[in-house]
């Protein structure tokens, strides 16, 4: 009954298969992704078990408290990865520098950004977190990457997905060929196909937002919330439903379930901060706007399309709203009035 399952790997060496001339590197890579991620699961299921619950002491890049999960976490991806050939070098959420393959290592030609435990502030309470990750080409001549190989636009992916560490943990992947959804089979260790060809519904009437800060957002975004609240009795004739879990991957998670709209728009707090944006384009809004749009949804700053922008630095941040078709070019049409 059981061996009729499609694992992960073998998804992933079958997928290679269609393409002409691979060297088996790109799915040697995934695996390795794949392997991180089993191990963070683990790490974050046994939680206080394991005394990783609560902080590291120390703050990130973007001047945030790491956890030590956080910690723990990037540590992982990094050696997980490292070592196999495949990678160029990697960049990470927790790291302000880029990662470049150590030389007693083979230099390989991807490169790697993730964010290893996104939605951290949720491990101490006991809620989802998850892992982001995104695969780009590093250009044949590059002897020493730089940061600047990194700022490719969100259509260069070559791959992208996310581990949701949730109730069962998952992995959801994208090689720009539909998306797939694996579930983690703790008793045999493998991620098993259990969601595949997953899409977003066109239309919804759920939306994700953090409404603490509703008087900073800007006027498109307010006149859809507004709408979207006044329901039944609004210009929208229908009710809407609200949820916020404070962490992307399981809102993700939901809109490529059963549709939805996920906003962490611009507004003037973040403005007053002089920064772009809440979530990072080249690990947080690049993956997911890849996974959304090949399930069919949409993903947009509200004025641009996520994956056409041209990244400027590592650690940028941009305006995230995506979700269900419809809803997202409806919001896009608020932004341009
Ligand atoms: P992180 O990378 O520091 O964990 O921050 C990203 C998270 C997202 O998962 C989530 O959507 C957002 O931050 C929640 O922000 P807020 O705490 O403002 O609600
Ligand atoms: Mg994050």
């Amino acid at each position: 009954m059981h061996n009729n399952r499609t694992t992960i790997t073998q998804y992933i060496i079958e997928e290679q298969r269609h393409v002409a001339g691979a060297t088996g590197d790109f799915s040697g890579l995934l695996n390795d992704v794949v392997t991180a991620c089993k191990v963070i699961s683990n790490l974050v299921n046994h939680g206080a078990l394991v005394g990783v619950l609560g902080s590291a002491g120390q703050e990130n890049v973007q001047g945030e408290t790491q956890k030590k999960l956080d910690v723990l976490s990037n540590d992982i991806f990094i050696r997980s990865n490292e070592w196999a050939g495949h990678l160029a070098a990697m960049a990470s959420e927790e790291m302000e520098e880029i990662y470049p393959i150590p030389a007693r290592y083979p230099r390989g030609k991807y490169l790697l950004t993730f964010d290893p435990l996104d939605g951290s502030s949720n491990t101490d309470v006991n809620v989802s977190v998850g892992t982001i990750f995104s695969i780009l080409r590093c250009a044949d001549d590059v002897v020493e990457p730089t940061e600047q190989d990194f700022l490719q636009p969100g259509t260069e992916q070559v791959a992208a997905g996310y581990a949701l560490y949730g109730p069962s943990t998952m992995m959801v992947l994208t090689t720009g060929n539909g998306v797939n959804g694996f579930t983690l089979d703790q008793n045999i260790g493998e991620f098993i196909l259990t969601h595949p060809g997953m899409t977003i519904p066109a239309d919804t009437r759920e939306f994700a937002i953090n409404a603490s800060n509703m008087r900073f957002w800007e006027p498109p975004v307010r006149r859809y919330v507004d709408e979207c609240l006044a329901g039944r009795e609004g210009v929208r004739g229908e009710d809407f439903n609200m949820r916020w879990i404070a962490s992307m991957v399981a809102e993700v998670h939901r809109i490529l379930t059963r549709g939805g709209v996920f906003m962490y728009p611009m507004d003037e707090k973040i403005r007053a901060k002089g920064q772009g944006g809440k979530l990072r384009l080249l690990y947080e809004a690049n993956p997911m706007a890849f996974i959304v749009e090949q399930a069919g949804g949409a993903a947009i700053t509200g004025r641009e399309r996520i994956m056409s922008l041209q990244p400027e630095a590592l650690h940028q941040r941009v305006p995230v709203i995506l979700g269900s078709r419809n809803e997202i070019e409806r919001i896009e049409g608020y932004h341009q009035r």
